[in-house]
């Protein structure tokens, strides 16, 4: 058993957001985890958050300024995800806390489930599913006829790791591709378009996987839908923030665009009604990295990360702003 003066010795953190077992286990043998104590218990957290030296959470987790402001020791947060477009970096620069994520672990996971995403969608896997439990193959007969993916034109926004994972897919489905992201990429041979509108003209399938936040908000929007038109698909993997929900709603009500594959959502867990309503979607609850093998690996370079900070050693995969 341990002693209870070693207890006492270690780090205290904080878990932002709901950890899985084969995350939190280890991080409770090494730290006193306060596990979300902030939304459960403000009382019991205000006790705690002077001595709270580092910040844990998922990929959609909220780190804003007001929580790190109510943290005077906070030393660094570990983002169990790639994306951290919820954590207030600028404010972490400002007081040198260095942020983590886990880049390149989930590339091929969520490469497959974008493609994974467009298969379905186009060709009506779950409306199918759902046909033949209806008992609809016995009574109408055949279904519609669906929409063909091998060779047709597919447009990556955001062509980062991930982004190249699709792409190298997509390859072998016999798909032409081309791509937007902030600037070219040299070396590759893949058609780029300046910007999202000019590259959804030009596609059968648009799959979005750029970060979150700020620069690529309503990256998305009813333009970019119209360029795609009433042959067009799209697909987002990358955040809900980075496609306009109401106006993408209107296009698929509306057949501007003729179906649509979801991961992501602007208000997690809620996703519209009118978005279950429609049976052009198919709809994912934010599962992209979502296996046990890439959550695994993914918690590993969290906790790793982590332990090289207690450990003043260098951190294994910091955010790009921390340099
Ligand atoms: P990455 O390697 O950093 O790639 C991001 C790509 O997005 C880059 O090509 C970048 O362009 C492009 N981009 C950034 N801002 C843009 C803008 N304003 N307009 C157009 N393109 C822009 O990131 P990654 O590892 O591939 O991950 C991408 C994102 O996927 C994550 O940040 C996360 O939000 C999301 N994600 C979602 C799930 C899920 O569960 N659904 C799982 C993992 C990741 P430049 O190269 O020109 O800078
Ligand atoms: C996970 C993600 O859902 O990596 C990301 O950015 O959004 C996903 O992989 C998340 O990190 C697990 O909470």
């Amino acid at each position: 058993m341990t002693p209870p003066g070693v207890a006492l010795s270690r780090p205290v953190i904080l878990a932002v957001s709901r950890l899985p077992p084969f995350l939190l286990e280890p991080l409770q043998a090494a730290y006193v985890v306060h596990e979300r104590l902030h939304e459960t218990d403000p009382a019991a957290f205000a006790k705690a958050a002077s001595g709270i030296r580092a910040v844990v959470g998922g990929g959609e987790s909220k780190v804003p300024r007001a929580l790190m402001d109510q943290l005077p020791a906070l030393e660094m947060v570990s983002i169990f995800g790639v994306g951290y477009d919820g954590v207030d970096v600028s404010t972490a620069l400002e007081r040198r806390i260095p942020v983590t994520h886990t880049p390149g672990v989930l590339n091929d996971e969520v490469a497959d489930l974008a493609i994974g995403l467009m298969l379905s969608v186009a060709r009506c896997i779950p409306q199918a599913d759902r046909y033949v439990r209806a008992g609809r193959w016995a009574s109408e007969g055949a279904m519609p006829l669906s929409r063909k993916v091998s060779g047709a034109r597919l447009g990556i926004v955001g062509l980062g790791r991930i982004g190249q994972a699709i792409a190298s897919r997509a390859e072998a489905f016999g798909m032409s591709i081309a791509y937007t992201a902030r600037s070219a990429k040299p070396g590759v041979a893949y058609s780029f378009f300046p910007t999202a509108q000019a590259l959804a003209a030009q596609v059968d399938f648009l799959i979005v996987i750029t970060p979150g936040g700020a620069g690529t908000r309503h990256l998305i929007n009813a333009e970019v839908l119209q360029a795609l038109g009433p042959g067009g698909y799209l697909i987002n993997v990358a955040r809900g923030s980075v496609v306009d929900e109401a106006a993408l709603v209107q296009a698929l009500q509306q057949g501007v665009i003729a179906g649509a594959g979801l991961d992501v959502f602007e208000k997690e867990p809620h996703v519209p009604e009118a978005l279950w309503a429609l049976d052009n979607v198919v709809l994912t609850p934010h599962i992209a990295s979502g296996t046990r093998q890439t959550r695994q690996a993914m918690a590993d370079l969290a906790a790793a990360n982590l332990a090289a900070h207690f450990a003043g050693r260098p951190l294994l995969s910091p955010v790009p702003e921390w340099g």
